[in-house]
């Protein structure tokens, strides 16, 4: 009995040191990272030609090992317009509500798509289309914003009780999603509730849309990531019927999960002409051979849901996984990426963030493309937006800030030229 107490009390010290995270550079381990451009036959690929073949085995691994494979895009896709108004937003923006609906049946999800598209533009605008985390009527204070109908975790400072959303989010989560200046600079601005794509729980994949693919699961079957990717793309099919969203230059946002799955979405999809990332951290931007921070360890044991069953597997690991979180960037090019870290989040890790955007220029390179710009992270509170792989590192702790969405308005200046007066 005694030597039972003493194994389990052993076991349990052991695994809380296995489970305090690193935050010492000093014991980051010294590790290889693969090689964007070194094929799986052990081939290199030398110039822009040979890249989609080689883009396209990187997307197999990241769904055999990291985030599951991405149905066939064959479900029934219906779009209908709930709510027109030209007159939203003090009269600069015209705001439409979309039903999208996937598949068809009992099982059918609806996702509801908020939209607000400035007035004074003189075409198609550019647009912003991120997830948000607690319903489209706590973007803004809108009243005329639909109230989600699915599954949310309940939040009280965001009236959501019994899984239910209220009134009472309402332009509570306004702070992260500067509307009015989005489409004050030219920009169109669309949202949905990642819930309506897939509740973040883990219920074996019985809902959202997991339950409108009939699949034997098995080890590399899609998370959530992989739903909510799906779903951004179903989203830019919807947005891609509106007269006024330019659907070729539309740019996808996300924050923490959500930057992990706007990568994802980004890297599949090569329709999104601009991806941006914040704090995106394991599984997302951050290289996963770091083992700073969050770990593939931590992230699976936590959210095992929102991957594949096999990236558990690297767990402690991760020098065996084919890939690393680089190549998941690299997969955009030569489309221009964004990464941004905040410097208090390191459970993110910033660095590991920063390093991963830049072991991607390789890729950029092969066309002739510019990619960070620089070698040293930035100082906190700067930004590096002149080449094809923007990155900044504000002051503060994990966050979407109007900060950050200055840094993602100049870099989507550059590469998406919103403004009219920009427009060739
Ligand atoms: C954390 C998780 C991160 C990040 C974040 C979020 O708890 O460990 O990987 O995704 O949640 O999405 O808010």
């Amino acid at each position: 009995m005694r030597t039972l107490i003493l194994t389990t009390l052993l076991a349990l010290t052991h695994t809380a040191t296995a489970q305090e995270p690193n935050y010492d550079e000093a014991r980051v381990p010294a590790f290889d990272l693969p090689d964007p451009l070194v094929r799986q036959d052990g081939t290199r690929v030398v110039d822009a030609a040979g890249w989609p073949a080689r883009r396209a085995e990187l997307l197999a691994l990241f769904e055999q090992h990291v985030y599951g494979r991405l149905p066939d895009h064959d479900l029934a896709l219906d779009v209908e317009v709930v709510d027109t108004d030209d007159t939203a937003l003090g009269g600069r923006a015209t705001r439409r509500q979309l039903v999208v609906r996937l598949g068809s049946g009992e099982r059918a999800v609806a996702i509801e798509l908020l939209v607000y598209a400035p007035n004074d533009r003189d075409g198609p605008a550019a647009t912003f289309l991120g997830l948000n985390f607690k319903g489209n009527h706590t973007v803004h204070a809108d009243p005329a914003i639909r109230i989600p109908t699915s599954w949310l975790a309940d939040d009280a400072g965001f009236g959501v009780e019994d899984h239910r959303a209220s009134d009472a989010g309402r332009g509570r989560r306004a702070r992260r999603w500067p509307v009015e200046h989005i489409v004050e600079r030219g920009y169109a601005f669309a949202t949905a509730y990642y819930g309506d794509i897939d509740p973040d729980f883990d219920d074996g994949f019985r809902n959202g849309v997991h339950a409108l693919v009939d699949e034997q699961r098995d080890g590399a079957s899609w998370g959530s990531i992989g739903a909510w990717a799906f779903g951004l793309s179903r989203l830019l099919d919807a947005l891609a019927t509106l007269p006024e969203v330019d659907a070729a230059r539309v740019a996808v946002v996300g924050h923490s999960r959500l930057g992990k799955t706007a990568l994802w979405a980004g890297a599949t999809d090569p329709r999104f002409a601009l991806v941006i990332s914040n704090d995106s951290g394991c599984g997302g931007a951050a290289l996963s051979r770091r083992r700073y921070g969050e770990t593939v360890a931590a992230i699976t044991r936590r959210f095992p849901h929102w991957f594949c069953a096999r990236y558990a597997s690297y767990a402690g690991a991760e020098d065996a996984l084919p890939v690393d979180q680089h190549e998941l960037i690299a997969a955009i090019a030569p489309r221009p990426v964004y990464v941004a870290s905040a410097e208090q989040d390191r459970w993110a890790d910033p660095r590991g963030e920063f390093l991963a955007a830049r072991a991607a220029e390789p890729v950029y390179a092969l066309f002739g493309l510019p990619g960070l710009g620089t070698d040293a992270l930035p100082e906190p509170g700067t930004a590096s937006t002149a080449g094809r792989i923007g990155y900044h590192l504000r002051s503060g702790t994990h966050d979407l800030t109007h900060e950050d969405w200055e840094h993602f308005l100049e870099f989507a200046d550059r590469h998406l030229r919103a403004r009219p007066s920009d427009r060739r």
